[in-house]
């Protein structure tokens, strides 16, 4: 089977290709990144001379080169990670959302859909990685986001991850594609870029700087680690029901400030500082526009039917990661130069 991943070199798509080269030897994965400043290369560096594995430089925005790379390379599957991923972005550059999101993935819809039709869809799969933001904000309480909490994004980022959701399942209907959907929660471990709230701290933590904690540090996120996410990826892809949407998370809420004070404890005790020292750089800052107050999400159908479940407690994979960035500070130096400083003046200046 031959399988393009998008978005390999990403956060999550870097664990996904990596899972999927060395447990299924006998497929062919080719990975198909843009390179954004998001993509890097040096996520997979252990993979990368690996015979079943490949990368494809090129945009998902760009019809023709899609076109073109579904004809001369005929893939049996996609699974699809490639997006423009960051809440904050989004809000200063919307449209950039609506270009790789909604237009790339329509992209691959219909370049999969012209590639597999004509031979009935025999062995093909269309798997749409997506995220619990399609559904909204919850209040403080015991609700969660199941598979038919109706969909009301509120974010650029959320809208567009929503829109290309609409479009997976239109397809299916429409053109009988064979899709499969996944909605996951907050994400963190190795290779997450320092934009997001973990990897971000840690990053400042590590150099001494202010952490910024947005608002009250009241809003809350349910945290998976991301190797859990990629053995979920697996289990949907293979034994998932085509047509279906499940919905991936670690039962794990946390609210930004106590998850910051742990991670200042956790930084304290491995570099050996005296505790309470990390937790002086805390620092509130203006809240994000239309910040989601609370994502939790029930996973019961995933665990259920296809028998996942998370490997690690929230303790034991926070410990991995934060071992991970200390262990790999050149990984943090390299994607924290240049371009990365300029980000940091342009969020600061829009709030
Ligand atoms: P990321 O930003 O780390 O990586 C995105 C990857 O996509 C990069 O390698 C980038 O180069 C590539 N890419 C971007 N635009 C492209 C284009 N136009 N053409 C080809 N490649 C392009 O993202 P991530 O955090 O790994 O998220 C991966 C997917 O999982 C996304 O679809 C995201 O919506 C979803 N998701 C993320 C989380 C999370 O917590 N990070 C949670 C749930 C779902
Ligand atoms: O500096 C910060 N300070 C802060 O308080 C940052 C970057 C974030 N935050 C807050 C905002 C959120 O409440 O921390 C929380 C987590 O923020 P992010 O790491 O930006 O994640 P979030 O906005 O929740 O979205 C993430 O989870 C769902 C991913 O970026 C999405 O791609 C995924 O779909």
């Amino acid at each position: 089977m031959k399988i393009i991943i998008t978005g390999g070199a990403g956060f999550i798509g870097s664990h996904v290709v990596r899972l999927f080269v060395t447990k299924y030897p006998e497929y062919q994965i080719l990975n198909l990144d843009a390179l954004t400043y998001a993509g890097n290369l040096e996520n997979l560096r252990d993979i990368e001379n690996a015979p079943n594995y490949r990368l494809v430089k090129g945009d998902i925005t760009d019809q023709a080169f899609v076109d073109q790379l579904f004809a001369t390379e005929e893939p049996d599957a996609v699974i699809h990670l490639a997006a423009e991923s960051h809440v904050d972005r989004s809000i200063t550059d919307p449209l950039a959302f609506v270009k790789t999101n909604v237009l790339g993935t329509v992209h691959l819809l219909n370049a999969a859909k012209n590639l597999w039709k004509p031979k009935g869809y025999e062995g093909n799969v269309f798997y749409h990685v997506s995220t619990d933001e399609v559904y909204g904000s919850l209040e403080m309480g015991p609700e969660m986001f199941t598979e038919d909490t109706s969909y009301d994004p509120r974010s650029p980022y959320s809208a567009s991850k929503a829109s290309s959701d609409h479009f997976v399942r239109a397809w299916h209907h429409t053109y009988h594609m064979p899709v499969k959907l996944s909605n996951c929660s907050n994400n963190y471990g190795p290779n997450h870029f320092p934009e997001k709230l973990i990897p971000l701290a840690i990053h400042r933590i590590r150099t001494g700087q202010p952490v910024p904690v947005y608002g009250k540090g009241e809003n809350v996120r349910d945290w998976l680690f991301v190797k859990d996410h990629a053995t979920a990826i697996d289990a949907v892809f293979h034994k998932g029901q085509v047509g279906e949407t499940y919905n991936i998370g670690g039962v794990n809420e946390w609210q930004n400030i106590e998850l910051i004070h742990l991670l200042c404890d956790t930084l304290d005790e491995k570099t050996g500082k005296p505790q309470g020292t990390s937790r002086q750089l805390i620092t509130f800052v203006t809240d994000r526009a239309g910040h989601d107050l609370r994502y939790a999400i029930d996973s019961s159908k995933i665990m259920n039917e296809l028998g996942w479940k998370p490997s690690v407690t929230f303790e034991q994979g926070l410990s991995q990661t934060v071992d991970w960035y200390l262990e790999n500070q050149g990984w943090l130096d390299n994607v924290t130069s240049g371009a990365y400083q300029d980000y940091y003046r342009t969020q600061y200046a829009a709030r």
